[in-house]
């Protein structure tokens, strides 16, 4: 059977992460940039090969390959995963107990981990994607360009924070690096990312 991407409703509602990512950020971010790059990949799977494939080796397969199937498939995987990746209530430095002790061992602690995980994004010059990776069993810090992610460079995805304009103008303007702080300090879901943690080791 055919592959479908779908556009999953979002996990809290528009305005539960206020006031750190506003109601209309999410309602541009989910029902429109995340809405468009579902139906540009369902329009451009058909006849690329990839039909009958799963959305990872779509993923993978398309990639260098298939610019126009890349960018949208990824994008849309990145884009569920960066909502799933946050909550109300989210962020800090009280992680749950396997990914402190997993970034402790990577970053020699969470401050550590943060400022680099915050540098990633604000140094990925152009739109971009910030992200903690789990890479040959060990946690590491990345950062890709446009929809590239980690499935690409024989890494899994633990937390990513998207960081094109469309992310945080509309509530912070040109501040990226406010931004990404924000993410980090309020809205990451840290229980998401140890349940990734879990998969991926
Ligand atoms: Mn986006």
């Amino acid at each position: 059977m055919a592959y479908e991407f779908k556009l999953p409703d979002l996990p809290y509602a528009y305005d539960a992460l206020e006031p750190h990512m506003s109601a209309e950020t999410l309602e541009y971010h989910h029902d429109k940039h995340h809405a468009a790059y579902v139906a540009n990949a369902n329009k451009l799977l058909p006849g690329s090969g990839l039909e009958d494939a799963d959305e990872l080796t779509i993923i993978r397969e398309s990639f260098g390959k298939n610019p126009g199937l890349f960018n949208n498939a990824a994008q849309v995987f990145n884009h569920t995963f960066f909502f799933d990746g946050m909550k109300p209530g989210g962020g800090g430095s009280k992680l749950p107990g396997k990914l402190e002790a997993a970034i402790n061992d990577a970053f020699g602690g969470f401050d550590k981990f943060r400022e680099e995980f915050i540098n990633a994004g604000v140094t990925q010059f152009g739109s971009g994607w910030a992200w903690l990776v789990a890479k040959d069993g060990k946690l590491e810090i990345m950062k890709t360009p446009n929809a590239e992610n980690p499935f690409v460079h024989d890494a899994q995805p633990i937390i990513c924070c998207d960081v094109w304009e469309h992310a945080y103008y509309i509530d912070y303007r040109n501040l990226r690096p406010k931004f990404l702080e924000v993410f980090v300090d309020h809205l990451a879901n840290w229980e998401f990312a140890e349940a990734n943690l879990e998969k991926a080791l």
